[in-house]
């Protein structure tokens, strides 16, 4: 977060006790909030939570006889102890500020959140929560990478240390799987009954991936625990959406002058989604009634999701960082790049598209890009190529894959990789300025696409990132025209991406 603090004498500072003070003009819990109970358990209490779960429960808890759906949130990290010290502050109290198009903004107090962990010091509290009676859900948003998967096969990847560790430690977690088989095998030892884990990370089949790789940790572990979770445990997929943009110095200060002085408020669009599979081992809120969706299969929209907007996100972040923009509304402000990704998701991801029952896909694709452009979110290229390496291949090489086999187009994806590859080899935007992108894997994506020189294929053999895509002549041949393309252009995109359009 980009704090730049502004003291404001007059400003209130955010609490239980001077919630009844804050300007009329500004939404407040109008329920007690005192009665609530955590039935959520949610690890992962990062601004996207922030601003779509935990308003989903707020609106909720609005609504008489929910009082057990309030949420605990666990950081997993010692990175969330400023998030901790602020929550607790603030009694788990923060702003939204929902910013239209149009420059209307809509300011709300979310209150739902009525508990906070720090992991880290307090391993214990962490685990008897996620081991508590009363909790009935564990929901996640612990990203995309999170769940550890293996990209070339699809299985657990037990070489990451941090995995290691939790396999010989078991008691003395560090990673979300850790905890949560601590907290399951707590529960089964004290014949308390299942719990249902929700994940609500962008990831294609989320809760089936969520299982799959919880069960092959737990299997490792405990094999009869593992068989306890497979007969006790619900992992329903969801299809999760709000733009989220990072929380920066102007929001505070925005929000201080309305008079109230919070020290992490959330800023995000308008439009909010959530569809989720109705298979919870102990009940459910009834999200439904403040606009959730439950349904039997989840998978054509959280396809659909994927692939337009997380893949059109993408798209934009990694040609815009060669271009020099700094978010995402200026890229689709620029005719060749709206332009560009329209013809991505018309004539590429589309192409990979079922029918999703209730939706419009052109409709969909329209709002897609009036959501990119909204000039008062300024979500950030940067925000959006952070952890490409974890993104790139759920949103956009899916796809590719699925279009190399059915022989359709992927030569818009394979610009977007030569660009990517282009970008982690010279690390500087068209104007010469350095491009800093914050990715988990950047030292091995530098170090592949430094390799490009010598042969051209480099980039793609990093197995991990990309499985086993250079085996795949169709995208390969699209792909070894982009990067002689892009290397000629030298980060002027521009130029080929308006090629592709002739
Ligand atoms: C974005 C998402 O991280 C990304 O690259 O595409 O965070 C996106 O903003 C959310 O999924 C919107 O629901």
């Amino acid at each position: 977060m980009n704090v730049n603090k502004l003291p404001n004498e007059s400003a209130l500072t955010l609490s239980n006790q001077t919630l009844a003070q804050v300007p009329s003009f500004v939404d407040t819990p109008n329920y007690d909030r005192s009665a609530v109970e955590a039935g959520i358990v949610h690890i992962g209490v990062g601004g996207f939570h922030r601003a779509h779960q935990a308003v989903y429960c707020n609106e909720l808890l609005k609504l008489a006889n929910n009082n057990q759906w309030g949420i605990c949130g666990i950081g997993l990290f010692e990175a969330n102890r400023h998030l901790s010290q602020v929550l607790n502050q603030q009694d788990g109290l923060y702003t939204l500020l929902v910013r239209h198009p149009d420059g209307k903004v809509e300011h709300q107090i979310i209150g739902s959140l009525v508990e906070f962990i720090l992991a880290p010091g307090n391993k214990q509290q962490a685990i008897d929560k996620l081991a508590a009676a009363q909790t009935k859900i564990i929901s996640l948003t612990i990203t995309e990478g999170g769940y550890n998967v293996n990209p070339a096969d699809g299985t657990f990847n037990f070489e990451n240390p941090d995995v290691q560790h939790d396999l010989a430690h078991p008691a003395d977690p560090v990673t979300a799987f850790g905890y949560l088989a601590a907290g399951l095998k707590r529960r089964r030892d004290n014949n308390l009954p299942g719990v249902t884990i929700l994940s609500c990370d962008n990831v294609q089949h989320n809760g089936d991936v969520a299982k799959k790789m919880l069960l092959s940790f737990i299997q490792k572990l405990d094999a009869e625990l593992a068989q306890w979770v497979t007969e006790h445990v619900t992992f329903p997929n969801s299809m999760v959406d709000r733009i989220t943009p990072q929380t920066t110095g102007e929001d505070i200060q925005y929000v201080e002058q309305l008079g109230v002085a919070d020290e992490w408020p959330i800023t995000c669009e308008p439009f909010m989604q959530w569809v989720i599979e109705d298979k919870f081992a102990q009940g459910r809120p009834n999200w439904d009634l403040v606009g959730a969706q439950f349904v039997d299969n989840v998978s054509p929209y959280e396809k659909m999701k994927l692939r337009l907007l997380n893949a059109g996100h993408s798209v934009l972040g990694i040609l815009g960082a060669l271009e020099g923009f700094a978010t995402i509304n200026d890229c689709v402000a620029d005719a060749t790049f709206s332009q560009f990704l329209l013809a991505y998701l018309d004539k590429e991801a589309t192409a990979t598209l079922e029918p999703v029952p209730g939706i419009d896909l052109t409709e969909y694709k329209k709002t897609v890009l009036a959501r990119f452009a909204n000039p008062n979110i300024q979500d950030s290229v940067g925000r959006i190529c952070s952890e490409s390496s974890a993104k790139i291949p759920k949103f956009i090489l899916e796809a590719a894959v699925e279009n190399s086999q059915n022989k359709q187009n992927v030569t818009l994806a394979a610009l977007v990789i030569a660009a990517w590859c282009y970008t982690c080899d010279k690390q500087v935007d068209k104007l010469g300025n350095k491009i800093n992108i914050q990715d988990e894997m950047t030292a091995q994506l530098t170090l592949a696409a430094r390799g490009t020189n010598a042969d051209v294929l480099s980039f793609l053999k990093l197995t991990s990132v990309f499985g086993d895509i250079v085996k795949n002549d169709h995208f390969v041949n699209a792909y070894i025209q982009a990067v002689h393309d892009v290397y000629t252009a030298k980060a002027s995109v521009k130029a080929l991406m308006q090629n592709q359009l002739n």
